[in-house]
């Protein structure tokens, strides 16, 4: 795969999916720009740019540290959290706030840095099942993910001319501290591990993906064997949206 020099920055990439991404991408050859909130971590070779992705400066500056001495290649969006409720339990500051950091943070990023891939490019955009089809009580959060792949498929019309391709994934359960918060909050007596197993019971392959067979598939698709794929949604989701909730 062409990964030789190439120069990716990857919003959300201290942790999760956003890291297995940053791994795979520099095991491969490519200089990798993390902007994130936390610090990673582990130490990686990667740049590390402290990112909030509400603060539209903070953003902009992350790409302009990220392309100092070098055009954009690859953007990845992978912040991401995630809050329960109905559209009547959830606040409006907390629909506001998963908005901002799902969804909304990808535009300023895309905004900013799209006009740095001056050699075209291609972005990835972590959506989720739940753009597809979802559980009880994540209202604000599927929205926020459905926003991630319209907002794909518009930049991947727009930008083709460009040359920039512009692709959503979309995962199931992944083993992430995202989820481990989330299997934490709904794991009463069973435990956290018991929760996670529970949940990849659901997917037919019987278990949570690894955050690396995420970042396989975000690599494929900023790669050159992905060269003719622009404005697509990837599950990698273990089969879960193969399968009805009917059984024999
Ligand atoms: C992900 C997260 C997980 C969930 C999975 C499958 O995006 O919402 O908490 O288990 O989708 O629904």
């Amino acid at each position: 795969m062409d990964l030789q020099s190439k120069n990716a920055l990857i919003f959300g990439g201290a942790s999760g999916i956003g890291w297995a991404t940053a791994k795979a991408l520099m095991a491969l050859g490519a200089e990798v720009a993390i902007a994130d909130v936390r610090t990673p971590s582990e130490s990686s070779g990667a740049q590390y740019i402290p990112c909030d992705v509400r603060d539209e400066v903070q953003v902009s500056e992350a790409v302009r540290r990220a392309t100092e001495s070098r055009p954009l290649d690859w953007l990845v969006y992978s912040t991401g959290i995630q809050q329960y409720g109905s559209v009547v339990s959830t606040t409006v500051e907390e629909y506001d706030l998963v908005q901002a950091i799902n969804a909304r943070g990808a535009f300023l990023a895309c905004r900013a840095a799209i006009p740095a891939m001056r050699n075209g490019g291609a972005i990835v955009l972590v959506s989720s099942v739940q753009a597809l089809a979802c559980q009880e009580g994540v209202a604000a959060y599927a929205a926020s993910k459905g926003t991630l792949e319209a907002l794909t498929r518009a930049m991947a019309v727009d930008h083709a001319k460009e040359n920039i391709r512009v692709n959503a994934v979309l995962p199931g359960t992944v083993d992430t501290p995202m989820v481990r918060s989330s299997a934490e909050r709904f794991s009463g007596v069973d435990g956290l591990e018991q929760t996670l197993q529970q949940w990849g019971d659901d997917h037919p392959l019987g278990r949570v993906a690894h955050a690396d067979e995420i970042a396989n598939l975000i690599t494929f698709l900023l790669g050159e064997k992905a060269s003719f794929i622009t404005g697509a949604s990837y599950r990698a989701d273990g089969g879960l949206l193969a399968q009805l909730a009917v059984r024999l």
